[in-house]
């Protein structure tokens, strides 16, 4: 049965069908909480707009590309300092932000004079890198601007760059989601089968919805490199332009953000025939799964069991070392989607703790059958959550410890519960063997910090919650 949130069923009745509780025995598909559709009017919603699910999610991480983004510089504040993918080439990404830097005037006149004069500008001012994608934006989708036009004109005068145009302005869907759709689509589209990738393995891969979260993706690299599997192209984690226009040539696309990639991986079966595996690269147990499932594909099994051996060594003690102190802890998962089914299992599994609420940004009815088969009964599922329903929840739950946002993450700071960073963590990774303890090591500091006590309150003491929680206060 959809719970019925209080303070939102005063306020927003519409957000009812957007939340759910699992019961015992429930055919849990009939139960799915509505989502990927338009936030309702007056939520104040935590998602993203769609450019940034193309720009900020998957094309910024490229780590030899120009990220031209045609539109005011507003457009260019969530960049550099938001986000924590680093490359194994001094982060280059990381370090700049490009912007045709629209004005007034040029809404008024038009911004594809701009927009050359800004592509010229920066392939000058980075001799070395001939690679860009230019994003259109709201303001410079309204007005018309023809990106394509002068990508053209802008290739043929300097000869020897390629670029990537992606046609997603900020309200072109219902969130980050469209973004990740529209990029992987055109992707496949226009670059992918443009470039021949050297083949230095029998056994070849793309790594697929990775994107390097505080090196992520350098622990799965070095998991394929023990067990002599090479990786074509990663998509998108420290990978470059051209390695992703060589795809077509892996023999198998091993998927872990099936929510941002699924699509190119799907498209790659239909255009090349190359098998999509799916994987959870997150979590102790999990992980050994993914690379078990990869040695078998390749007939590579006992290469697959030398990385685990050598890992669970290496990290097992710790790994129970924490569990030992984590058991029965009340976490949530507050995060974009995929995270909630990747994390649930291995948190509970793993660290004996108690996923008590999930709630997802964006993720479709796909991801919710993963996350509530997954979840526990009890625990909360929420779609597109607003901050009323978080404090309900917290009300409800008294959790130990959030995995959330910035954003979400000051609101629980304010009623003195410690969150961790569930997006671009920083103390990561979190991905394979040595993130599990790095992500276990967090949550042990989170919860048994004595901060929340030194600030003398604590919202899991009923006399505190009486009083954070009375009408006067509110
Ligand atoms: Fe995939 Fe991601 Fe996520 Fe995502 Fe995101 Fe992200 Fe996320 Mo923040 S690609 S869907 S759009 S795993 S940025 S690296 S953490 S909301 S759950």
């Amino acid at each position: 049965m959809p719970l019925k949130l209080l303070k939102c069923d005063e306020t927003i009745p519409e957000r009812e069908k957007h939340v759910y509780i699992k019961e015992k025995g429930e055919d849990t598909t009939q139960f799915l909480p509505l989502s990927n559709i338009e936030t309702i009017p007056g939520s104040l919603s935590e998602r993203g707009c769609s450019y940034c699910g193309a720009k900020l999610v998957i094309g910024g991480v490229l780590k030899d590309t120009i990220q031209m983004i045609h539109g005011p510089i507003g457009c260019a504040y969530d960049t550099w300092h938001t986000k924590r993918y680093p490359s194994d080439n001094g982060h280059f990404q990381l370090k700049y932000v490009w912007s045709s830097d629209m004005k007034e005037s040029h809404i008024v006149f038009g911004g594809e004079k701009q927009l050359k004069k800004s592509i010229l500008e920066a392939f000058a001012e980075f001799p070395d890198i001939k690679r860009m994608i230019v994003y259109t934006t709201c303001a410079t989708a309204l007005i018309g601007d023809d990106i394509r036009a002068v990508v053209k004109s802008a290739q043929k005068e300097l000869g020897d760059v390629d670029i990537f145009c992606v046609e997603c302005p900020g309200f072109a869907g219902v969130s980050q989601s469209k973004g990740h759709h529209v990029l992987n689509i055109a992707w496949i589209n226009e670059k992918v089968g443009t470039f021949e990738p050297e083949i230095t393995s029998p056994y070849t891969i793309n790594v697929i919805g990775d994107y390097n979260i505080q090196g992520d993706t350098f622990v799965l690299e070095k998991y394929m490199e023990k067990m002599g599997v090479q990786i074509i192209a990663h998509f998108t984690g420290n990978g470059t332009y051209d390695a992703l226009r060589g795809m077509h040539r892996a023999q198998l696309n091993v998927t872990n953000c099936a929510r941002s990639a699924g699509y190119i991986a799907n498209e790659l079966k239909k255009r090349y025939g190359i098998p999509r595996m799916d994987v959870d690269t997150w979590g102790f147990d999990y992980c050994q799964e993914a690379l078990r499932k990869i040695g078998a594909f390749f007939g590579i099994e006992e290469r697959a069991e030398a990385v685990i051996a050598e890992e669970v060594a290496k990290y097992q003690d710790r790994m129970n070392w924490y569990k030992e102190r984590l058991k029965g802890k009340k976490v949530c998962i507050w995060t974009g989607g995929p995270r909630l089914w990747h994390w649930t299992k291995a948190l509970e599994d793993d660290l004996g703790m108690q996923v008590v609420s999930m709630s997802s940004k964006f993720g479709h009815q796909e991801d919710f059958e993963k996350v509530i088969a997954r979840g526990q009964e009890g625990t909360i599922y929420i779609d597109d959550g607003n901050e009323l329903e978080f404090f309900e929840v917290l009300e409800m739950i008294r959790p130990d410890v959030v995995l959330t946002g910035p954003r979400v993450g000051a609101l629980v700071k304010k009623l003195h519960l410690p969150y961790i960073n569930g997006h671009g963590y920083h103390n990561g990774p979190y991905m394979g063997f040595e993130g599990a303890v790095n992500m276990a090591r967090d949550l042990y500091n989170a919860i048994y910090s004595p901060l929340m006590n030194l600030a003398g309150i604590d919202i899991r003491d009923d006399e505190t919650k009486k009083f954070l929680f009375s009408e006067d206060v509110k």
